[in-house]
């Protein structure tokens, strides 16, 4: 649509043509929004995408009478392999309200409560790998850890499906294929028109191919069982499918099977994201630390092993505070888009064409000038009940905004804040190599090549 217009409408253009895409293209657009202000268009050869981040235009997007969930380049490639799933479905699409419909009940607050027991005991998968590197010392893979915990929560807790991550070695394959899939999606943004790139696009497919059969796999799990899995996610899909007559929206079996891949992918990767940033800041932040394991402690004493129990879990402000602030920082969906719904002009002065897209970059809003004068220091107090209170709803958005946003956003804290809450009761984090932080990007954001060294801690710690 941009094309079509007079280049003059007063927004800067950043061209990026001569360098490309980074292989870190959210931290360059950080760069780029440092020097062109809070919206500008990125030009890569003949494609321009218009990047935001303001509080008082994000305010303007957030208007769901103006602008809705935007379906960005990228997204239409995470299409190829998550099709018509709640996160790539367009608005207009009419299974996005039917799943919608039928799964919005499974992450209602109360939920949690069903799925608290599989998250506890993949909690317990993680202490004990834990607590076979405080016996011999060597350190773990902070990430990959928070990985295989993600993956296998959502696997049993929505699916009742265990991928067994912390009986392997090596990431499951699961895992792999989907990095290089959401890495794809990427990279085919930032082509150059006219390469060849078909032997990518056949390793993508084989790797597409490989996450729909294990897709499969959760699916004939299920069916094998004989169980119908009542209220959890496959349940509440499939049992769709009987509800005849208009008696309920009925999903069929092709885009149960994309939202399964959605959920599997949705469900975990940006959990992880989040639970690796929170234990690098508390790692960098004693008196942080400090808080949070008071907290933990004041709930569970001094019991290595306690037995949180689902209220506990609303009982750890402060500890879902440090996850916030970790959010904000790094928000590891670290960009979403919306579409003007009408011609519409922007901020008082950008003319907007109806159907222009839009992107928020989501970190930049979260250092707007609302966050006070140094808004790159890590400080949970800003989520402090008083201070939330005192702050636009707008300066905040690590979930998306709307009828579009995150669907799994307490099914995520209530993980993260249990599993972050255990951790620091049980363990002294040991910085080895005086980490310095590094972020990888695979569409979303993880702190790079982050290990630690654990210890058990005691009562003097
Ligand atoms: Mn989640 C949408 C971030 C955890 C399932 N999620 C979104 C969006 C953001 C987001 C941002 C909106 C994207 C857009 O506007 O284009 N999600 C997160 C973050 C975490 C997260 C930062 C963890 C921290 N998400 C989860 C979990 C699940 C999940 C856990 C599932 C169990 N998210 C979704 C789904 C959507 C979504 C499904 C799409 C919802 C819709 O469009 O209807």
């Amino acid at each position: 649509h941009s094309d079509e217009r007079a280049a003059d409408d007063g927004i800067p253009v950043a061209d990026i043509t001569a360098t490309g895409l980074t292989s870190t293209p959210l931290q360059q657009a950080m760069d780029l929004a440092r020097v062109h202000g809070p919206v500008f268009r990125r030009r890569l050869g003949d494609r321009e995408t218009l990047l935001v981040s303001s509080l008082d235009l994000v305010t303007e997007l957030a208007d769901e009478n103006r602008f809705a969930k935007g379906v960005s380049a990228i997204l239409e490639n995470v299409r190829e392999f998550a099709g018509d799933g709640l996160f790539t479905a367009y608005n207009d699409e009419p299974n996005w309200a039917k799943a919608h419909e039928v799964l919005m009940p499974a992450f209602a607050l109360g939920s949690m409560r069903t799925y608290h027991p599989a998250m506890l005991k993949v909690a317990r998968r993680v202490m004990a790998a834990w607590d076979r590197r405080v016996a011999d010392g060597r350190a773990v893979d902070v990430a990959e850890d928070m990985t295989r915990m993600t993956l296998d929560t959502i696997g049993l807790a929505g699916f009742g499906f265990d991928f067994e991550s912390f009986a392997r070695d090596t990431p499951h394959p699961f895992v792999e294929s989907m990095v290089r899939c959401l890495q794809w999606s990427g990279a085919k943004f930032g082509r150059e028109p006219g390469a060849d790139h078909s032997a990518e696009d056949a390793a993508f497919r084989v790797d597409a191919d490989y996450l729909a059969s294990v897709v499969d796999e959760v699916i004939a799990a299920r069916t094998a069982s004989g169980e119908s899995g009542d209220d959890d996610l496959l349940g509440l899909m499939l049992g769709s499918r009987d509800q005849g007559d208009g008696a309920g929206p009925a999903l069929d079996l092709a885009n149960i099977r994309n939202q399964v891949i959605t959920f599997l992918i949705a469900g975990h990767e940006t959990t992880s994201g989040a639970l690796s940033f929170a234990l690098y800041h508390l790692l960098k932040d004693p008196s942080a630390l400090r808080l949070a394991q008071r907290e933990a402690d004041e709930l569970w004493g001094d019991d290595p092993d306690p037995d949180p129990s689902f209220e506990d879990i609303g009982r750890l402000p402060y500890i879902r505070q440090v996850l916030n602030e970790s959010l904000r920082l790094w928000p590891t969906a670290a960009a979403f888009t919306r579409q003007a719904q009408q011609d519409t002009v922007l901020g008082g002065r950008y003319p907007l064409r109806k159907g222009d897209l839009l992107t928020v970059l989501t970190p930049m809003l979260h250092r707007d000038p609302a966050w006070g004068d140094n808004p790159d220091l890590f400080d949970p107090s800003r989520f402090a009940p008083e201070a939330e209170a005192a702050r636009s709803p707008h300066a905040y958005k690590p979930f998306g905004t709307g009828e579009r946003a995150c669907i799994g956003r307490q099914f995520a804290l209530h993980e993260a804040t249990m599993l972050l809450a255990l951790l620091v009761h049980r363990y002294r984090l040991i910085d080895h190599t005086g980490y310095r932080l590094r972020i990888k990007e695979t569409l979303t954001l993880k702190p790079e090549n982050f290990t630690l060294t654990l210890a058990a801690r005691t009562p003097a710690d």
